[in-house]
């Protein structure tokens, strides 16, 4: 089987802000109450597609989803018009506000976990929305990231959409944030890695950790995943209350390649064997591991190296890791980067892109994306609109010039206007993408 990997970025909506909802997140509480920017953030988001479209990748997208969120603050009780809802939430309970209005949907890596034809029994390709239950902003997202999922890949003969997960903290999923897919090469069977941070009903101490073992297993069980081929493996509760509280914040992995922290596993050599096992008589495994005393874990969790996107270039040889800029500006990362491409490693070169309003709620290059493995047949069988050429990201960079604020405020989300702007603007967004059936 030939298939190709296609981004789908989060089209970051124009209520993007620094809400500081995410315990356990760093960036997240570091930079809570700042104001932001929602047009510099959308137009960073559309030039990193923008950059790996032009080096000959298939890039899609996701459009951001309605915010605020008035289901969500009518089940907290709140009532009457919309202008009457916003107002007594701004009076009354600012935070749920917040969380109504929060643009955490453009972390698509998040959305679901996606399983190819080439790895399933029924040979379609799998997608589970994840139900992201342990924040309470994320755990708003499923059914409505649901409804994108259906209008842009609802040919059931190529794919199957599968609901999130019973809203149960046994349950918690954070979706492709934990799972890394590798393989020789794209089209041929790959093995699935899930990676949990702990076993339903086990209680940890520090920061949350929010995959669950079984949470893992019931997806792969959906996927019709074999056994064989499937590794699930714990997180480090080090790297979790150091700040990684997504697997892809140390570890990202593509093809072969699996690039890592020394920390990022709880038992390093025991994943390696694992991994090596499930992928015997398909690839040979190359762990790339990046040793604390090079990048301590702080750096890696500071600059976001791993969160970056581990990419097969059209004419490259060897990998191309597309990072942020914070990893140029932090002495350790980018020392080892430059040693990394001068070795004879996988990894042959590092791409920088600024993404700087999404880093500081957490962000990197990686969240920004869910990955998605394709046949020709498959593309031609999802919705279009969502496959971008530069004309359309052209299109819609000049609505977000257009609608999107560019300074946005804690207070400013009691604004009643900001609400008819926000819908004003996700509405020409979607005629863009031609998803006007999701306004
Ligand atoms: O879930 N930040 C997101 C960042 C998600 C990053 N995704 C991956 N690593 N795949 C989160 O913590 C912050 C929102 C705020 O504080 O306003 C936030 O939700």
């Amino acid at each position: 089987m030939k298939a190709r990997e296609v981004n789908f970025d989060g089209l970051i909506g124009p209520s993007h802000n620094y809400g500081g909802l995410s315990d356990g997140n760093l960036a997240s509480s570091r930079n809570a109450g700042d104001v932001s920017n929602p047009r510099e953030a959308a137009l960073q988001g559309l030039e990193k597609m923008r950059t790996l479209l032009k080096a000959g990748l298939t890039q899609g997208l996701l459009p951001p989803l309605p915010r605020p969120n008035f289901d969500f603050l009518v089940s907290a009780g709140f009532h009457g018009s919309d202008r009457q809802i916003i107002e007594q939430a701004a009076a009354r309970a600012p935070r749920l506000l917040k969380v109504a209005y929060s643009a955490s949907s453009m972390w698509t890596a998040n959305a679901a976990t996606i399983s190819p034809a080439a790895d399933t029994q029924d040979k379609r390709l799998h997608l589970t929305a994840a139900n992201l239950s342990t924040m309470l902003h994320r755990s708003t997202e499923h059914p409505d990231t649901t409804a994108s999922l259906q209008a842009i890949f609802g040919d059931d003969e190529h794919f199957a959409i599968h609901a999130a997960l019973p809203m149960h903290a046994d349950f918690a999923d954070e979706g492709a944030a934990n799972h890394v897919r590798l393989c020789a090469a794209h089209g041929d069977p790959g093995v699935e890695l899930f990676v949990y941070g702990r076993e339903a009903g086990e209680s940890t101490a520090g920061f949350p950790a929010r995959q669950t073992k079984l949470a893992a297993e019931s997806i792969a069980r959906a996927h019709g995943l074999s056994s064989d081929r499937t590794a699930f493996i714990r997180q480090s509760s080090e790297a979790i209350n150091a700040g990684a509280f997504h697997n892809d914040v140390v570890c990202v992995g593509a093809i072969d390649t699996l690039f890592f922290h020394e920390a990022a596993f709880e038992d390093t050599a025991g994943t390696l064997q694992s991994l090596q096992k499930a992928a015997d008589g398909l690839f040979e495994l190359k762990p790339v591991m990046v040793p604390t005393s090079e990048v301590s874990l702080e750096d890696a969790i500071r600059s976001y190296l791993f969160n970056s996107q581990l990419l097969v270039m059209p004419g490259e040889s060897r990998l191309v890791l597309v990072a942020p800029t914070e990893v140029q500006e932090t002495n350790s990362t980018r020392a080892y980067c430059e040693r990394l491409v001068s070795g004879n490693g996988p990894i042959g070169r590092v791409e920088y892109v600024d993404v700087r309003q999404s880093m500081r709620n957490g962000g990197g290059p990686a969240c920004l994306r869910l990955r998605v493995v394709m046949t020709d047949e498959e593309i031609a069988a999802c919705h279009q609109g969502v496959l971008l050429n530069e004309e359309r990201i052209d299109s819609l960079q000049a609505i977000v010039r257009k609608t999107y604020r560019d300074r946005l405020a804690p207070e400013d989300l009691a604004d009643l206007s900001f609400a008819d702007e926000c819908r004003t603007a996700r509405e020409a967004l979607l005629d863009v993408l031609d998803l006007k059936e999701l306004a």
